[in-house]
Formats: C-alpha cells, structure tokens, sequence
C-alpha cells in the first residue's frame, strides 16, 4: 500500500522523493527552469509528480483485472462533474503532508498551486457530481470498474453576473493542457450516422440487415486514473473525443474538395464541443442525441473489443459487465448493443436479446416529465435509421407479450409502448431502458416509491422485482476531509483515520454532543470554515458579511421546483418586518445563494436577479443591514462548493415535496453540521429520519397533500388575499421598490405564483416562515444548536457513497471487490 516503494525516486511517497520528481518533472516535462517558471508550471509540475504516482497503481490494477477476468461495472454517464483532482488525489495517495512539506522546502505554498487547477466541470450538477463521486467509492472499495462518458471540450459554462443577471461565458478548461489524462490516439471506434438499412442474405442463407451509413466519424479515447483511498485500486475514466476519420478525410481529398474535407472534421469535431445545459426543452437537439449515440457507441465496443481479447464469442458478455445507464441520457445502448451483437457478429435476435437485458441497469434521477427523454421518431430515424428499426422490433416484440398478458386493456399497452403516438410520434427513452435492463432504480427511498407509482406503475406492475431503490451518496474524501480539514481533524483525533473509508465511524461524535469542552472545539470548526468562506466572498463580490451571524445556504441549481423563490419570500418578509419596527426575528443572518440556470430558461434566470435585485436594496439599507446581508455567490461549481458546505449553519432544502429525486448537496450540508430546512422531498426524508425528528426543520405539505391540494383546484390567490404579510411581501415585489422603480420586471415571476403557482408556493409559505422563525430562535441557544450540528454530522455516516456503492454491487450489479497490491508487483518487478 502507500509508501511500498519509497526507494524509487520516480514514484516514492517521501517529502525527498517528491520534490525530486517535482524539479524533474519541471525540467523535463515542462521544459521550464525555476526562474521563468509559472504558477501554472508549477501546478502542471505538482500534477505530473502526482500522476506518475497513479500510473504505478493504474498499470497494475489493469493488469490484475485482466488476469482475473474480473466482473466490471461500466458506468455510462454523459456526465461528470470530476472538480478538481490534484488536492483529491494527494488524499487518495496519503501524500498530503509530505506534498506540502516538499513544497514548503522549494519555498512555495501548496494551497497556491491547488488554487491554481481549472475545474473539469463536465456535468450540470447533482447527476455529474454522483457519477464522479461513485467512481471515487467503486475504486476505494476494489471494484472493477470503468466510467464511460464524453470529454466535452468546453463543459458547464462559467457564470459571472453583470447588473444581476447571469452572463454565460465559455469554459476552458482545457485550454492550458489537462495533465490527468493520456490520450490514447489508436484506441478508436468508427461511429456512423445517417443513410438507410438493406437487407441481404448472409452465407448462411440468413435474412439480415446492413446499414449504409451517410456519415462515419471516430470516437478516440483519452482516459483518467481514478485512485481508490488507502488502497492500490486505481480505476479507470474513458472520456471519448470525436474526430473526424481519416479514411473519410481521404475521399472528400481525392475528389480534390479539399474545404468539404476540413469541413467535414469540423463537424464531426463538433460533436464532444460542448456539454449541454439541462433544464431546457431537447427540442431540435439533433447535437444532443448524437452526442448519446457517440459516447454509447464507443464504450460498448470498447467493452465488446475488450471482452473478445479474452472470450471466443459474446455469449458471456453479460457475465463479464454490468452497465449502469445514467439516466437515460445512455439509454441508446439497449439498441446499440442488439446492432452490434445481430450486425456486427452475426448473432441471432433471441440471442442477442438475451445478452442485452442481461447487460443493462437503469438509473431514473428524475420524475420531472420535461426531463423524461423522448426522441421525435423522424429525428431518431434520420440519424439512426438502423437503430429505429431495431426498436421497433424490440417493441412489436414487448406489446404481444403485453398483449397476451392485458388482453382487455388497449389503454395500458399504449401507455407502455416504447413509440409516443400523437401528432409527433416519439421514442419514450426511459421505456426503452426499462425494457431493455434487468434492474431500475430511483435515488431516495420516496423517489423510488414514485417511481413505481407514477412514471412506471405499469412497469412495475409487470415486472415488481425489476425496481429497486439505491439512496445516493457523497463522498467523504472530497467533501469532509478535503474540503473540512478541522472536522476531519476532529473526528480522526476521536475515531483514527480509518473513518474516512467507513463513514458510521463518524458516530463516535455522538456520545461528545453535550460535552462543553468538545462543543467549543466544534464552534471553532464552524468558525474557520465559515471566515473562510467571508473571505472568499469578500474576493469574490466585494460583500463583507459576519461569521457570527447564521449562515442561511442555498447552493444548487436555479429552478423554480427548487424554490430559491420561496426562500426569497422569508428574506423579504423579515426586511418588512424591520422596516416595520414589527421584527420577531432578532437573529442576525446572512442569506447565502448560489447556482447556475440553464441559458433558456427565462424564470429561472428571473430569479437570480431577484436575489440581487434583493441583495442590493437589503445591504445597503443601514436600517436592515446589521441583521440581514444577502449574498449570491457567482459560478457555482465544485471548487466553490467546498468551501461552501462547511461554513453553513442551515441548510435550505425547500423543494415541492415529490419534486426533488434525491438531492445530493442535503447531504454534504448535514455531514458537515449543518442543519436542514426543509420538505419531505427526497432524500430529506432519510437525512431526518438518520439524524432525528428534533434535528431537522421540517415544513410544508407531503407528497399526497400536493397532490390533493391540486387535485382539488388550488388557488393560490386566495392564499395572498387571507395572509397579510404574504399579500405586503409580494406587493413589494410588485411595487418596484426591488427594480428601481420598474413594476413590471419581476412580474413574470408574482403572476406565475399569483395565477398558478405550480409549484405551491404559497400553500408552503406560512409553514416555512413558522419554522424559519424556530430556526432563528434555535440558533440563539448555542449549546443547544452546536449539539444538533455536531449529531447531524454523528449521524450522516449512512450517506457516504461507499454505502450506496455497496448497495448497489449486492442488489444489482452482482459484482466483488478486487483489491489490488503494489507490494506484490514490487516483490515480481524486483
Ligand atoms: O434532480 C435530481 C437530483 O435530485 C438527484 O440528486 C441527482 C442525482 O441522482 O439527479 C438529479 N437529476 C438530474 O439531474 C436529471 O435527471
């Protein structure tokens, strides 16, 4: 394990040993000498020492994996939200204190080279963070495994905010070279697009089909190790890069079209350009389903490739992997892999078919139906023409079985279809995974029961032990020990330092709750994390606000399910409650926003110039200003996170019960003591229940009052008519007091809450205002409100990603740990 080969210079763990690797690595990699070094030098210097260490650990466990045949989970993800790598992979190495006594010895401060890494922002947010943070368990806990997905070129946008609003510029990470990844140019599939299907009779006198493609491009693969903590397992990340082939470059040359051929590699370069925002509508997104296509088509051949260096035939493919889908953004891969196994090899439908089910696990992240994919059936049939034709077979094939089972029930098999008939027939994604897997999961106990009852009750009517339920998780590497180095420091001088590979060791904190002693190292925890985060701030916006004063956060996604605006409604009403001399909450609070909306959705982008729009009157104001602060911090991402989550006090989780899948950042919060607000809304459910009823604040209607309340015709007028300070708060908003004068700016979003207010607002409102107001009484007994933030921490073991990763190797997946040794390689080497 760590340390095993200290004697080699090249890979050795000393404080000697990576400062020699360092100078090295500047000299020879990044043909650099010490005075005309960067800070960028420095970082990629720092980052190659550190990945000559991984590489180590990766050739050997590839190799240790392919001698055992091991079973392997391939993750099929169109995102990861990797964040930054080197300070994680100083933790996962053990190296952390000797990289920063190296670098104190050549004179530089480590944090200033971590400072400098661009965010691998390949993911929207809480689905890309799973992705990245599973890949983290499955190595830390032995598993064979590879992540498949896309090396977007520019990921998530960066945001910035100009007078308020969000501007949208281009991320370029990999603008200065990405020292983690090794290209692999002669790893390279063809992938094809377009044409038409023929049939023909094979030699064996067989009726088949060919596929006559328009358009042939190639997936090359770059890949990434992914250490495993305190162990060798060192997996891998096969992100795939569209170029345009060489054989097709040839053709448009020899026909003299020298710009149809560059063209023609533009385009199909274009492909892995960019990663796309969700929360938008998928109309017209021919990129999109192409980039699905792409990713899938690429890592089942990369898989089949693999499979077949081994193995004289498919037959035992399915023993071989088990493939998660990500969502259905993967779900493509049912039909990709029956055209590769009837196409490519010959193989028969039952056979294939066989394969496939046995092959494919689906994960649902959402049962929000803007967000369930559906392909037009004449988009879907102009670029997978092939593909279309095999759906429409696997779905003759399934409404006979439906047929034969639900004779009388036309109604039924119509809602199962895989084809949405209507004026613009569709493919139905999430049926086509369901179909085409042998296990579906949600992501929260509640979601997964709303899975069954509602998106697939017919599913799972039919097919009751297909459905499972798998609660996500975080990891504890990233999101405790690397981002909370006083809590990780205190909960390893209590339990050693085996808890960050078993996070229940985090209960040893319980029995020290009411300890005074204990409580005031606790408070000082919070204190640094949280004047860290003043600081960034301040750095970040100019806003200077008080560590001492409860830090009130919202950081995710902008969207109106998420109901920042709700928490906007609180924040006025206390600030007309001021002005009113009429205050009851005399608990001084910073309010803490932060998140990105999709470019093209309007309201959601209303919403953050609301909070500034807010922010801007409530901190200027000298009469409100000593109480309330409001600050939104730009460009949520990974980097910023993990500053954010130790500094919180309270948690907003907010959501419209039934609305949110799971929720990952409830998670991270309340690991790192902070305590929740919130609705019994996906995995808040489980927070609650783990840390206890008395630790929560719990408010607002459960999933069946939203439902009756709908049911029943909910107005929402009625509610702002018979509530007066909820009538004064949104009259506020009407009255331009927030918009320089302008009534009408944030009409849009007081009509919407006025007139329909899907998303129940206003019925939620008295509840969350009642408990806010506990919240700020709570927060004045210091004891009493340390004591609940050290439990929620005690108790939240149970949402580290190790678990969820178990979990799903025991009900899914079927596969064991595989732990790896660089000792034994040392002992075969030498
Ligand atoms: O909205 C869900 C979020 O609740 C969940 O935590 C996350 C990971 O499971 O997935 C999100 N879903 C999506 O991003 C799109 O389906």
């Amino acid at each position: 394990m760590h340390g095993s080969s200290d004697e080699r210079t090249r890979t050795g763990m000393s404080p000697e040993a990576l400062k020699r690797a360092f100078v090295d690595s500047m000299f020879y990699v990044q043909a650099r000498y010490w005075e005309v070094a960067t800070p960028h030098d420095l970082y990629m210097a720092a980052a190659y020492t550190v990945r000559d260490r991984m590489l180590e650990r990766w050739i050997h466990t590839a190799e240790t994996y392919r001698k055992a045949h091991a079973r392997t989970v391939c993750y099929l993800s169109a995102e990861y939200l990797l964040g930054p790598q080197l300070g994680n992979n100083l933790i996962n190495l053990g190296i952390v204190d000797s990289a920063r006594q190296g670098a104190r010895d050549l004179g530089m401060d480590l944090q200033e080279i971590l400072d400098q890494e661009p965010e691998p922002g390949l993911g929207n947010g809480g689905l890309g963070r799973l992705a990245a943070c599973y890949l983290d368990s499955l190595a830390t806990l032995s598993i064979p495994a590879i992540g498949y997905g896309i090396r977007y070129e520019h990921g998530i946008f960066d945001q910035s905010i100009v007078d308020g609003w969000q501007v949208e510029d281009c991320d370029l990470w990999l603008t200065n070279g990405n020292p983690w990844e090794i290209p692999r140019p002669l790893l390279r599939f063809p992938v094809r697009f377009g044409g038409h299907t023929e049939p023909y009779t094979d030699e064996h006198g067989r009726f088949r089909v060919r596929w006559v493609p328009e358009l042939e491009l190639y997936g090359m693969a770059y890949d990434t190790p992914i250490l495993g903590f305190g162990v060798d397992n060192t997996n891998l990340l096969r992100l795939w890069h569209a170029t345009a082939g060489r054989s097709f470059d040839l053709q448009a040359f020899q026909k003299g079209d020298y710009y149809g051929a560059v063209n023609a590699k533009v385009a199909a370069e274009n492909i892995t350009k960019v990663l796309y925002p969700n929360d938008e509508p998928e109309a017209g997104k021919e990129l999109r389903l192409k980039q699905q296509y792409f990713f899938v088509s690429c890592s089942l051949q990369d898989m089949m490739r693999a499979h077949l260096q081994q193995a004289p035939n498919l037959e035992g493919f399915h023993e071989r992997y088990a493939a998660q889908l990500n969502d259905t953004h993967p779900s493509i891969a049912v039909a990709e892999l029956m055209r590769l196994c009837l196409d490519e090899h010959g193989m028969d439908w039952e056979a294939a078919w066989e394969i496939t089910r046995r092959t494919f696990a689906y994960t649902n992240h959402t049962l929000l139906p803007e967000a369930l994919e559906t392909w037009p059936v004449e988009l879907f049939g102009r670029l997978l023409p092939r593909h279309l034709e095999i759906i429409y077979e696997i779905n003759a094939r399934f409404l006979d079985e439906l047929r034969m089972r639900y004779p009388f029930d036309p109604e039924r098999v119509a809602r199962m279809s895989l084809i949405e008939e209507g004026p613009v027939r569709r493919v139905r994604m999430a049926h086509l995974a369901t179909v085409g897997s042998f296990a579906v999961n949600g992501v929260a106990a509640i979601h997964s029961e709303l899975v069954k009852s509602t998106v697939m009750r017919d599913f799972h009517e039919l097919w009751p032990e297909k459905f499972h339920n798998v609660t996500n998780g975080v990891t504890p590497r990233r999101f405790v020990q690397l981002s909370n180095p006083e809590l990780c420091g205190i909960v390893t001088d209590l339990a050693g330092p085996g808890w960050v590979r078993d996070a229940e060791n985090l209960r040893t904190l319980e029995p020290h709750a009411d300890d005074a002693a204990f409580q005031q190292r606790w408070q000082a925890m919070k204190r640094a994390a949280k004047e860290r985060l003043a600081a960034r701030i301040r750095e970040a916006t100019g806003a200077v606000i008080d560590p001492q004063s409860l830090f009130d956060i919202q950081v995710k996604r902008i969207h109106e399910y998420k109901r920042q605006h709700l928490n906007l409604l609180h924040i006025v009403a206390l600030y007309h409650r001021i002005k009113q001399g009429a205050d009851s909450d005399p608990t001084p609070r910073t309010f803490v926003f932060g998140g990105k909306a999709a470019p093209g959705y309007f309201m959601a982008k209303l919403i953050i110039k609301l909070i500034h729009s807010v922010a801007e009157v409530i901190n200027r104001d000298p009469e409100v200003n000593e109480r309330l602060r409001v600050v939104f911090v730009p460009n949520f991402n990974v980097k910023n996170a993990e500053c954010i989550y130790p500094a919180a006090d309270l948690s907003e989780q907010i959501s419209t019960a039934g609305k949110e899948a799971s929720g990952t950042g409830n998670m991270k919060f309340s690991m790192n003591g902070a305590l929740t607000i919130g609705t019994l809304d996906g995995a808040n459910v489980e927070i609650r229940h783990a840390v206890g009823h008395e630790n929560f604040f719990l408010f607002g209607l459960t999933v069946s009052e939203v439902e009756r309340t709908l049911a029943e015709g909910y107005c929402p007028w009625e509610i702002y008519r018979g509530n007066d300070e909820l009538r004064e708060v949104i009259d506020l908003l009407r009255s331009g007091l927030f918009s320089h004068g302008d009534p009408d700016l944030f009409r849009p979003l007081t009509d919407s809450l006025l007139q329909h207010d899907p998303y129940l607002l206003l019925a939620d409102y008295p509840a969350y205002i009642e408990t806010q107001a506990r919240a700020g009484d709570a927060f004045r007994d210091v004891a009493g409100w340390t004591r609940m933030s050290i439990l929620n921490s005690a108790r939240t073991g149970c949402f580290s990603s190790d678990r969820a990763i178990r979990e799903y190797c025991g009900k899914i997946w079927r596969v064991e740990p595989m732990p790896v040794s660089l000792a034994t390689n040392d002992a075969r080497v030498s």
